[in-house]
Order: C-alpha cells, then sequence, then structure tokens
C-alpha cells in the first residue's frame, strides 16, 4: 500500500484503507481521510493480460469526452506522480480513481427506477462516444463476449474437463446444446450490417453505475472492459442482472423470477439515450440481447465447473454448478415472456 499511495504522492500514514465491494475479478478498497476520498483496484492481472491497454482506453476516452461532452461525468483514474493511469508494484497492477462524492452503489436492483436510471446510463455512455473511432480502443479481453469461442471452450471442457462432473452436469450440459440456435444467431448478427461496432462497456451490472442520494443515476465506473462491441452485450447483461429478485449467486431456484416492470425500465431507461442511434434491427434484437448474455453466463459457470474453477474460482463444491442452473432457469422464464415482453417494447 506505502507503495502504491506514494506513486501518487499521497502519505500512506495519512488514509484510512478498507475492502470495498464485490467483484469476481478484482479486488477494490476504498482509500480515505477527512480530505481525500479514493477507490483503489488490484486490476486482475492473470485475467487482464495487458493491463496498459486499459489504461490506454480510459485515457483516450477521457481526453475525447472532455473535448467533445466536458460536462459528462467520467470515472477517469487519477494520473500518478509519472503521469501514467496506473502504478505497477510486485504485487501486481493496481489505479486510483477520485471517489464521487455524495455517491452510493448498489447490489440488488429492487426498484424499477434503478434498472430505468442504470439503463439510462449505460446508454448515454454508448451515446456520447457515439462519435469516437470505435478502432482505436484496445481490446483489453480477447474475445470476451465472442459466443462462438465461448461455446467452443465449452465443447473443448466436454473433451477435457473433469470427467465426474461432466456425468453429473449432463442435464445443464444438454439444455445449452439444445440452445445453440442462440450462438447460430450471433453468428448471423457478425455478418448483419445492420449491428454497428460501439464502444460497448461490457459489464452493466448494477454495482457498476454510482447513483447520487435522490436514487439519480451520476456514471457508469468499472471501465475494465470497455471495448469495441455490439449494444447487446450491455443491453443483455442489464436483462441478466436485473430482470430476477435475486442474483445468479441464488440456489434456491424457486425464488428466480422475470419481473416485467423491470424489462420495461430497462428498455425504456436503454431507448431515452440509444433510441435514435441504435438500427430498426438492432432494436429487433433486444429481447435476444437478453438471451444472449444469460446464455453465455451459463456456459461459462458451466464450463468453468467442468475444469475445476480454475476461472471464477468457488467457495462451496458445486458453486459454479449451481451459478450455471440458476442462469439456465433465468434463461428459461425470459424465454417464457418473449411474447409479453415484444408488447412491452413500445
Ligand atoms: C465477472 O468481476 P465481475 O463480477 O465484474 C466477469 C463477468 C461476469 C461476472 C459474473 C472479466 O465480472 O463477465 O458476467 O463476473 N468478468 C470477467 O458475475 O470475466
Ligand atoms: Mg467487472
Amino acid at each position: 500500500m506505502e507503495k502504491i499511495l506514494s506513486a501518487y504522492n499521497l502519505l500512506p500514514g495519512q488514509f484510512i484503507v478498507e475492502t470495498f465491494g464485490n467483484g469476481l475479478i478484482n479486488q477494490t478498497w476504498r482509500v480515505k481521510n477527512s480530505q481525500d476520498d479514493f477507490i483503489l483496484q488490484k486490476i486482475n492481472h492473470t485475467i487482464f493480460k495487458t493491463p496498459e491497454n486499459i489504461a490506454h482506453n480510459v485515457r483516450i476516452l477521457a481526453d475525447y469526452l472532455s473535448l467533445q461532452h466536458p460536462g459528462f461525468l467520467f470515472a477517469a483514474p487519477v494520473q500518478t506522480s509519472r503521469n501514467e493511469g496506473m502504478v505497477y508494484v510486485n504485487e501486481g497492477y493496481f489505479r486510483l480513481t477520485p471517489y464521487v462524492k455524495g455517491s452510493h452503489t448498489i447490489d440488488v436492483v429492487n426498484k424499477p427506477e434503478q434498472a430505468y436510471e442504470a439503463a439510462k446510463k449505460f446508454a448515454a455512455f454508448t451515446r456520447v462516444l457515439s462519435g469516437f473511432p470505435v478502432e482505436q480502443l484496445k481490446i483489453t479481453l480477447p474475445d470476451f463476449h465472442n459466443l462462438s469461442l465461448r461455446y467452443e471452450q465449452f465443447n473443448q471442457a466436454l473433451k477435457t474437463g473433469d470427467q465426474q462432473r461432466i456425468q453429473q452436469s449432463k442435464e445443464l450440459i444438454d439444455f445449452i446444446i439444445l440452445n445453440k440456435s442462440i450462438v447460430d444467431k450471433y453468428e448471423e448478427i457478425l455478418q448483419d450490417p445492420a449491428f454497428k461496432r460501439r464502444v460497448t462497456h461490457h459489464d452493466t451490472k448494477i454495482s457498476n453505475v454510482l447513483f447520487d442520494d435522490t436514487d439519480k443515476g451520476l456514471c457508469v465506473i468499472d471501465l475494465d472492459t470497455v471495448m469495441p462491441g455490439y449494444y447487446i452485450s450491455d443491453a443483455g447483461d442489464m436483462m441478466r442482472t436485473y430482470l430476477s429478485p435475486v442474483s445468479e449467486e441464488e440456489k434456491d431456484f424457486s425464488k428466480i423470477q422475470v419481473r416485467e416492470e423491470y424489462f420495461t425500465a430497462i428498455w425504456k431507461g436503454y431507448m431515452s439515450e440509444m433510441g435514435t442511434e441504435l438500427s430498426a434491427e438492432e432494436k429487433d434484437h433486444f429481447i435476444y440481447a437478453g438471451k444472449f448474455m444469460i446464455y453465455m453466463q451459463a456456459m461459462r459457470f458451466l464450463t468453468d465447473h467442468l475444469n475445476n474453477d480454475i476461472y471464477y474460482g468457488a467457495t462451496y463444491k458445486e458453486h459454479n454448478l449451481v451459478r450455471a442452473g440458476n442462469q439456465a432457469m433465468l434463461l428459461k422464464k425470459v424465454m417464457e415472456k418473449e411474447k409479453i415482453f415484444r408488447q412491452l417494447m413500445v
């Protein structure tokens, strides 16, 4: 901590450091005293193999926004005294971001207004960057939302994964294979000129939005996975994480529900900013976005279970199997609601 804070010309002895948040990949702390308040994050270097790409992306976006949309709130990291966007010490890569005054995050969406606000903020992020040359962004996680590759990795795990786990997971394996048409549709999208590659956040869970004390959205945070992508990643991950009152961690699947008013809130919030940017074809795939992301997450958790939890880790033996089953249940429930959702897309 000493070395890290010194790189920012901060005196370590003068700060209180507490762990913060609950992401699966990066570790986060709040670093504060009576004057200053920061969020410190350790970038998971085994997953983000080129952390300098993250720093590069955030820097060029911050520069663009300060010229083109100076009023837009963007959570840019503090530069070190050597004018770098992150510090490297023996323990890894760290970056410091100012804590946005008066902001708070939430872990569970329990009011449709929160879903609306979040969807609006993620959409605004993509919209204000619609003039930004997206190919200038570096790839921080290759093939992150490449569903075809995820399907291949799943197939690979069926060959080389833990035999006993494969036997025990038959039902879920079959479910993934049965819904392979979601992958086929993704491949059509890749070929479709009506789908535009845009500045995409790729991790739109609710805890990545800062709210003010009146519950209005302030800005989006956690910019590691900002890369060129399709809007279905962002819209879909909101559906994955806001529609149900319980998260991917819930073991009692009877609690998994798909709440229509939250679907409406995501749709309206997203379209309030992106409605004029998206093609008719893109909008028409709004429900598909949800299926795309939920299916991908079910498959990623299942693949990890078959591979003995090497990616996500596990706090109990069947952890990733439970998460995969949870997401498969969520997908089923979303598919049951497709007709109703269509009618809500006005
Ligand atoms: C990971 O670290 P966190 O919780 O923001 C993962 C996401 C998954 C999510 C599932 C880089 O995100 O893709 O949707 O877990 N991020 C990475 O909880 O793999
Ligand atoms: Mg994240």
